[in-house]
Order: C-alpha cells, then sequence, then structure tokens
C-alpha cells in the first residue's frame, strides 16, 4: 500500500495551503494523544496502524505538556518523554504517516515563560529529525492570557523558528495563537516572515461556532495559512455534550478550504473528547463498540476522507 507520506513526501506552504513539494495541496488528518506522559501506551505499532488502515489518518500529533501534571517543565521525566516522542517519529516514519511534535503550553499561558528550555528542546529535536520530512514542529500549543498578544507569540516564534530553520530549513512550523489558539486574525495582519509556517488555529465545537468561525474565514481572505492542530466537538474543558450542529458547521469549514484537522485525543479517559471508551484497555484494534461517540464520530470523517 503506497502510504499517504509516499504519495507526498516533504511538504511546505503555498499561499492559505499545505502542498506536496508538486504543489498539490494535501490535507493532514489524525489524532492528537493526550499528554504523553499520561497516556504512552497509545504510542504504539498496533495503535498507529489501525488508525492508519481503519480510520483512515494520515497524521499523528505528540502532545508534551510542559507545565500541566509530569510536564517537562513540572519535574516531568525529560529523557522518558523525548524517548516516547522518538518512538512516535519512528513509527509514524515506518507507517509512511506525518507526525507533529508539540509543545504544548498550557497553564504557562505565555510561550516566552519557559523560551529557554523551548529553544533549547527545538534546537535538539530538530537536529535529531532534520532529514526526516515526515515531521512537523508545533513550537506553542495554546498562547492564552490577557497580556499574551499576539506581538507576544510572535517575538517567541521568531525566537524558536531560526532554531530550528539551523537544521532544518524547509519543514513545516505550526504557530499557536492567542487566546488558546483562537486569533488567527490577528497572526494575519503580522505574519511572521517565514515560507513555511502554519498559524494554528484549535476548535471545541460545543464552545466555538460562527463567530470563531468567522475569524477562520477572515485571516484565511487575509492569505494567512491555517492548520487546525487541535479540535473536538464537545465542549473546551475536553468534556460535556457533543453538539453536532456545530460539528457538521466546522467540518464545512475544513472541507471548503481543506484545512488540515487533528482531533483530541487519543487516550481512554473519561470526558467526552476522549475517543476510547473509559472501560476499554484495547490499545489497537477498537471496534465501534470500544469507542466513545466521539470517537465513532472520527472515525467515519476520517473514512469519509481518506481517498480523497
Ligand atoms: C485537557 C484534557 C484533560 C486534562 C486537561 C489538563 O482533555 O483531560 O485534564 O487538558 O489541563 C485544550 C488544550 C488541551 C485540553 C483540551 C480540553 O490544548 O490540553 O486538554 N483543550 O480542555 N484547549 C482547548 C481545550
Amino acid at each position: 500500500m503506497t502510504s499517504y507520506f509516499d504519495k507526498h513526501g516533504a511538504l511546505r506552504v503555498s499561499g492559505t495551503r499545505l502542498t506536496d513539494a508538486a504543489g498539490k495541496p494535501v490535507q493532514l488528518r489524525g489524532v492528537s494523544t493526550l499528554g504523553l506522559a499520561w497516556y504512552p501506551e497509545y504510542v504504539d505499532e498496533a495503535a498507529f496502524r489501525t488508525l492508519r488502515d481503519d480510520w483512515g489518518a494520515n497524521t499523528v500529533r505528540l502532545a508534551m505538556y510542559t507545565c500541566e501534571e509530569g510536564g517537562y517543565m513540572t519535574g516531568g521525566d525529560r529523557a522518558g518523554l523525548e524517548a516516547l516522542i522518538d518512538k512516535g517519529v519512528k513509527l509514524c516514519a515506518a507507517l509512511g504517516m506525518y507526525v507533529i511534535i508539540d509543545w504544548h503550553i498550557l497553564s504557562d499561558g505565555d510561550p516566552n515563560r519557559h523560551a529557554d528550555a523551548a529553544e533549547d528542546f527545538f534546537r535538539r529535536i530538530s537536529a535529531r529529525y532534520a532529514d526526516q520530512p515526515h515531521v512537523l514542529y508545533e513550537i506553542c500549543n495554546e498562547p492564552n492570557g490577557e497580556e499574551v498578544t499576539w506581538p507576544v507569540v510572535k517575538r517567541y516564534a521568531q525566537r524558536i523558528v531560526p532554531v530550528i530553520r539551523a537544521n532544518a530549513p524547509d519543514a513545516v512550523i505550526l504557530c499557536g495563537t492567542p487566546c488558546w489558539s483562537q486569533f488567527v486574525d490577528q497572526a494575519a495582519a503580522d505574519p511572521v516572515d517565514d515560507k513555511n509556517l502554519m498559524y494554528v488555529l484549535h476548535f471545541y465545537a460545543a464552545t466555538h461556532k460562527d463567530a470563531l468561525r468567522e475569524r477562520a474565514e477572515a485571516a484565511l481572505a487575509a492569505g494567512a495559512p491555517i492548520f487546525v492542530s487541535e479540535f473536538s466537538i464537545c465542549d473546551a474543558s475536553g468534556d460535556g455534550a457533543i453538539d453536532y450542529e456545530s460539528a457538521a458547521a466546522w467540518r464545512a469549514l475544513i472541507e471548503k478550504h481543506g484545512l488540515s484537522y487533528i482531533a483530541w485525543s487519543l487516550s481512554n479517559r473519561d470526558e467526552s473528547a476522549a475517543l476510547i471508551r473509559a472501560d476499554c484497555r484495547k490499545t489497537a484494534g477498537w471496534d465501534d463498540g470500544d469507542l466513545t461517540e466521539t470517537g465513532r464520530w472520527l472515525r467515519a470523517v476520517l473514512r469519509e476522507d481518506r481517498d480523497k
């Protein structure tokens, strides 16, 4: 079987689109792990193979929290986390999938707070994967906080992007945006000077509706490349009821613009966003009965999109 990566290889950004080297639009579609420290068992060959072959995913995002429990900056096992990343990167290479290495800031709010560590992390990681075009770098998951405006985030990007570029001059870099990666329109108005960088938009369909979709449209109209590196169809807590109507509206927007989309999260945590049921211990080969409502919705969507 020719994998999505075999077909498309190294990626680049062209206008608002993610494309392959030949300029053909590509759409990365897949799932994000929850915190690597919390659910390492899903970084697994059979898990990724199930996602690729049964679900139709072509990408996995490896979410490494910086400041939540066991995070990289909060006493986490750094060597262990980097080993898990390495395992995930190698599995994706073997399976012909793309992989996103996500520096998952959250309660730390301002990415500049741990920019020294981020710089060191991305310097080493991008050197390690310099010759691996299936790797994308997400430099800050969700900047947030009143003072964390776009110029503040941009300052961080201007520090980290050159560090990655020194090793991986052409890799695709994803940059979070203010207000938990919602203010893509602000980034669009004042872009980072880099040819292969995309702005991150996150949504939770039951919370984020027309107003956020309008921001996305505005950013795209202004020419900004947008990448949905995290979303779910429940509310922003990762829990609560699913909003199928808003989910359908988001799906239409994604389809209209060919946006890449990565769902939160590959775990069996007892919350609506989890794709696997809390009582399911399988880490691969799930059938419908093993999946949550969100998991069943996502599998159906990915299967519908798989042959595009
Ligand atoms: C949530 C997890 C939850 C965990 C919490 C930690 O789903 O199990 O306890 O983080 O604070 C985001 C974040 C993502 C959140 C998710 C749901 O990127 O880390 O995960 N969310 O709240 N942004 C919007 C929603």
